[in-house]
C-alpha cells in the first residue's frame, strides 16, 4: 500500500510574505488584518527559532535563572517564546485579547487611545513539548485565530476566548524541527513554509498539504497504558495485531506538533486520550486540539475526542483538557469504534 505524500516542489519560490498578500482575497473578512496578523506570527518565530536554536549552548551561554555576559538574564525559554509572541502580536492595532498556556487569565490589549478596536483574539501555546528541548528534540509553536464576539471598542471578555473550534478563522504551527517551518490554514486548505535561515525568508515548500486517508502510524504514550479506557486499549491491541498492513508502527516523540507533522505526511494516528488518573486526558483545546484539529480537518484528516468532533466542543475553562484523537480519516475512524463499543 502506497501511503506517503509526496510534495512537488512549487514551479517558482514563493515566499509566505508573497503567499499571504497573493491570497488574502480568500478571506472572508478583513483580508489585510489577517495578513498583518500572521506576519506577526512569522517574525516572532523567527525570533524564538533563533533562541531555540541556541539551547545547546546553554552551558556556555548560561542557564535559565542566569545572568549572561551582557548581564541580560536568561529566561526559560517557554517564557521567552510567551514574550516574543506577546509582544509581536501586541501594538498591531489587529488583536485585542492573547490567551496564552503560560498565562493564568487572558491578556486584553489596549489600542489607541485606551479603546480597542481591533477585532480578532488569538490562543496560543509559545512553546509546546518544551521538556524536549534539554534532549535537542523539536518543539513547536501552535496558534488559534478567532473574531471577537463582544463588540469592537469594549473590553474584550471571557466569551471572545470560548467559542468552538469551528468558529476559527486561522490556526498553525510552527515547527522548530531539523528545518523551521510554518505550517497554516485560513479555512482554504493547508500550506507549509520552511525558513531558509541563510536569507531570514519562509519559502512555500509544502502546498496544499494532505492527510494520507490511511496510514501506518500510531502515536501514544503507551507508558500510560495501564490507565487507558478500554476502546484504546483495544485500539493498540488493534494497531498491533499482525493482519493486512498490520502491526503498524509505533512512533512518539512527545512534541504533538513534531508528532502531527510527521502523522500529517505520512500518513498517522496521535492519541493523548483521558486515562484513570487525568479523566480530561492532558491537552488543551482551545490552543493544542482546536487548532490541531482544525489544520487536521483542512487537510482531509479528522479529530475527535472519541465520540464527538473536537472543533463541536462548546468550551466552558480557558486552560479546558480534552482526550484527543487526531490524523488520517480512516485511522481515526476506527479509533472511534473502539471507543464506542467499548
Ligand atoms: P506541554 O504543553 O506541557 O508541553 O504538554 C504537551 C505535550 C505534547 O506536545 C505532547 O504530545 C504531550 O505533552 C506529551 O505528554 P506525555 O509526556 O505525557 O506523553
Ligand atoms: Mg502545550
Amino acid at each position: 500500500m502506497k501511503i506517503q505524500t509526496f510534495y512537488p516542489m512549487p514551479t517558482r519560490n514563493q515566499s509566505l510574505g508573497e503567499f499571504i498578500i497573493e491570497n488574502q482575497n480568500e478571506f472572508k473578512y478583513s483580508s489585510g488584518e489577517l495578513s498583518r496578523l500572521i506576519n506577526s506570527i512569522r517574525l516572532a518565530a523567527k525570533v524564538v527559532n533563533h533562541e531555540v536554536n541556541k539551547a545547546g549552548l546553554v552551558d556556555i551561554l548560561g542557564a535559565a535563572g542566569d545572568t549572561n555576559v551582557q548581564g541580560e538574564d536568561q529566561q526559560k525559554l517557554d517564557v521567552y517564546a510567551n514574550e516574543a509572541f506577546i509582544k509581536g502580536l501586541t501594538n498591531r492595532e489587529i488583536v485585542c485579547g492573547i490567551a496564552s498556556e503560560e498565562e493564568d487569565h487572558f491578556i486584553t490589549i489596549k489600542g489607541r487611545n485606551e479603546q480597542n478596536d481591533n477585532k480578532y483574539v488569538v490562543l496560543i501555546d509559545p512553546l509546546d513539548g518544551s521538556s524536549n528541548i534539554d534532549v535537542n528534540v523539536s518543539v513547536g509553536t501552535i496558534f488559534s485565530v478567532y473574531r471577537r464576539v463582544t463588540p469592537p471598542g469594549t473590553p474584550v471578555t471571557l466569551d471572545d476566548f470560548l467559542q468552538p473550534g469551528n468558529k476559527q478563522v486561522a490556526a498553525g504551527y510552527i515547527i522548530y524541527g531539523t528545518s523551521t517551518m510554518i505550517v497554516y490554514t485560513t479555512g482554504h486548505g493547508v500550506n507549509g513554509f520552511t525558513l531558509n535561515p541563510a536569507i531570514g525568508t519562509y519559502y512555500l515548500s509544502h502546498p496544499n498539504m494532505q492527510f494520507p486517508r490511511t496510514g501506518l502510524i500510531y502515536s501514544v504514550n503507551e507508558g500510560n497504558y495501564v490507565h487507558f479506557p478500554q476502546g484504546v486499549k483495544d485500539y493498540i491491541k488493534y494497531c498491533q495485531a499482525e493482519e493486512g498492513d498490520r502491526p503498524y508502527t509505533s512512533r512518539y516523540i512527545g512534541s504533538l506538533v513534531s508528532d502531527f507533522h510527521r502523522n500529517m505526511i505520512k500518513g498517522g494516528i496521535y492519541i493523548y486520550p483521558n486515562t484513570a488518573k487525568d479523566p480530561d486526558g492532558k491537552l488543551r483545546l482551545l490552543y493544542e486540539c482546536n487548532p490541531m484539529a482544525f489544520i487536521a480537518e483542512q487537510a482531509g484528516g479528522k479529530a475527535s475526542n472519541g465520540f464527538q468532533r473536537i472543533m463541536d466542543i462548546e468550551p466552558s475553562k480557558l486552560h479546558q483538557r480534552v482526550p484527543f484523537f487526531c490524523g488520517s480519516l480512516e485511522m481515526v475512524e476506527k479509533a472511534e469504534s473502539f471507543m464506542q463499543k467499548a
